[in-house]
């Protein structure tokens, strides 16, 4: 996997690259739409791509491997062959989900045991088997195996745990080396970077993941309800320590204040349930703010919902329509809510970038930020 830096940004530590993958090229910064089990919520493929202009969509290996599970993805050609989406995919390890969503884990050295939040069937999470598992599902950039420990949490807690991070991360990388991907393109493996709100342990962290080598590196660990100052200290702190020729994923992040202020930190890539899941409650991320389309003052503004943003849904739906579909639980009112934040994080990430190649992005990040964050 190759990644080009095309611009760096005079008065912050924005960049602007292309990373290439089997499926295709990645103008970074980017924002990946998650799709947990397979399919973005609500989101057909063809809308992904042409009218949210995704390049790049998520899918969860603790997800997929319960069900379908890979009796049914082997055969269908992995993720791809499976939900028909063309461009790249990312898929996180598992070692998040697992703790988030698994009845009764069990952590030890060897890997996690757990009961599947579907059937209660027990299943085991080890380095190997995840990355055996990431084989069949097939994504272009997969994760390394961690555990991402709770805020707050103990320094000795969060030290041990980073360094059973690492120690996964080896195995991870050795499994890797004796198997191949099975559908003839490359599969890059991106390693973590945990450590809780330590700057101690960020910086061992930072220097371990770094010393791997790999084509890409990711955060973990953050946005898990710290307060957003330590959020960006600490991304600061491990964007100086990662190498400056990969590209940087900050995981499950965020708003797009936080997605604005991380770009300016040095990160390349984010993900974030945020737009998906507050769209199906009917909150709105807009170019000039946030919008809670269950207000009623909403109830009779025929304007579009956001005419800057461009793309089908935000400007082929009024607000009052939107309103009533979403007041009237109508499945539509989701799809169109979803369809419009996921192209507004998509035309901001891009916005973003156009402003880091033009040289503005530092004095335009500090007026953006303040608009997209103010409820309209
Ligand atoms: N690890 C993994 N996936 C993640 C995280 C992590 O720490 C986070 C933390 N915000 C989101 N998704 N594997």
């Amino acid at each position: 996997m190759q990644f080009k830096l095309q611009a760096t940004d005079k008065g912050s530590k924005a960049r602007a690259g292309q990373l290439s993958t089997g499926h295709g090229e990645i103008q970074t910064p980017i924002f990946m739409p998650v799709g947990t089990a397979g399919s973005v919520k609500g989101v057909h493929q063809r809308e992904l791509k042409e009218d949210i202009k995704a390049q790049i969509i998520l899918g969860n290996t603790y997800h997929l491997y319960l069900r379908p599970g890979l009796d049914i993805l082997k055969p269908a050609g992995g993720l791809h062959g499976f939900n028909g989406w063309t461009g790249p995919i990312l898929t996180d390890s598992g070692g998040y989900q697992v703790y988030s969503l698994a009845d009764q884990r069990k952590i030890t050295e060897e890997g996690v045991k757990f009961k599947s939040h579907i059937d209660g069937s027990n299943h085991l999470f080890t380095p190997e088997n995840v990355m055996d598992i990431q084989r069949t599902i097939g994504a272009d950039i997969i994760m390394a195996f961690d555990e991402c420990p709770p805020f707050p949490c103990e320094l000795d807690y969060a030290k041990k745990s980073m360094e059973m991070t690492h120690r996964w991360l080896d195995r991870c990388i050795s499994h890797l080396k004796t198997t191949e991907p099975l559908y003839g393109h490359e599969q890059a493996l991106f390693p973590i970077v945990q450590g809780s709100v330590d700057k101690e342990l960020r910086t061992i962290s930072a220097e371990y993941i770094a010393s791997r080598g790999m084509d890409g590196n990711a955060i973990g660990g953050l946005s898990v309800g710290e307060p957003a100052e330590f959020m960006y200290e600490m991304t600061d702190l491990v964007c100086n320590i990662l190498p400056a020729d990969k590209p940087r994923y900050l995981m499950g992040v965020g708003t797009p204040a936080n997605i604005l202020e991380c770009i300016a930190l040095g990160v390349d890539m984010f993900d974030c349930v945020m737009p998906t899941r507050n769209a199906r409650n009917g909150m709105l991320f807009t170019s000039e703010g946030i919008i809670n389309i269950k207000n009623e003052k909403w109830k009779d503004d025929f304007s579009p919902i956001d005419a800057t943003v461009g793309g089908y849904a935000s400007t082929f739906y009024s607000r009052a329509y939107l309103r009533h579909l979403i007041m009237s639980k109508e499945m539509l009112g989701a799809q169109i809510a979803t369809v419009h934040n996921l192209t507004f994080y998509l035309w901001l990430v891009n916005a973003a970038r156009e402003k880091i190649i033009d040289g503005t992005f530092a004095s335009w990040k500090d007026i953006m930020v303040k608009k997209v964050s103010h409820r309209l």
